[in-house]
């Protein structure tokens, strides 16, 4: 069975996303970020990953697998007939690329993460600046489209999904942005992607957790 390094609400939660939407079954190991261990025996989380960042994905051959968008292409990959990604070689498969690149770099490096792990002394006023830029990408991509690629929900839509909750508790209004606010309430309103949330909500409030 595939396993799966996370933590409640942080990024991995668009890994738990895809799994679902896959229909994969997964075991699923809570890491506290702030101390790098496992929730369930205090281990050191760096000795699953040297990076001691989520998510990491367990293969069936016991292969680690890091990076948000090699990890949610796998899954997808694991279930082709689910459709989470075009298939390689279409070109729709380059714009998944595409999107999942901008939403690890642009949004959740560039903003979320200083966001959450740095003190705000000042040197965040660049990155809050420019992630209102950044955004209007998707915020016009989305105008008059229901998904970020083709025209069904792919771990692309997982990923964005993730940043666009995360924006909120980082200081951001996605109202200000109305196809992005409507955007995610149509991701929210499906019902996998609900359950996902509630899962690492509840588990949220009972360990202690970095979301970004
Ligand atoms: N490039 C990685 C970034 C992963 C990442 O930064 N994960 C965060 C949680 S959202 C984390 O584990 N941070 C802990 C750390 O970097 O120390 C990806 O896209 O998966």
């Amino acid at each position: 069975m595939l396993q799966l390094y996370f933590s409640p609400m942080a990024c991995s939660l668009a890994s738990r996303i895809a799994l679902m939407e896959a229909g994969l079954d997964a075991h699923y190991h809570p890491v506290s970020l702030w101390t790098k261990t496992l929730v369930d025996d205090d281990s050191d989380f760096r000795g699953i990953s040297p990076k001691g960042a989520v998510p990491v994905l367990v293969l069936e051959n016991g292969e680690r697998l890091t990076e948000s968008a090699a990890v949610l292409q796998y899954i997808a990959d694991a279930k082709p007939e689910r459709g989470l990604a075009p298939p390689p070689g279409d070109v729709d498969r380059y714009r998944l690329q595409e999107w999942l690149s901008f939403i690890g770099t642009e949004i959740h490096k560039a903003f979320l993460f200083p966001t959450f792990w740095y003190k705000d002394d000042g040197s965040l006023a660049k990155p809050r600046a420019r992630i209102v830029q950044t955004l209007s990408v998707p915020s016009a991509h989305l105008t008059d489209r229901e998904f970020l690629v083709g025209h069904r929900f792919t771990v692309a839509d997982a990923h964005l999904a993730w940043a666009l909750l995360l924006l909120r508790p980082a200081g951001v209004d996605i109202a200000q942005w109305p196809s992005l606010a409507a955007y995610l309430e149509r991701m929210q309103a499906r019902p996998i992607v609900r359950e996902a949330i509630a899962t690492e909500m509840a588990l949220r409030k009972t360990m202690p957790v970095s979301p970004a």
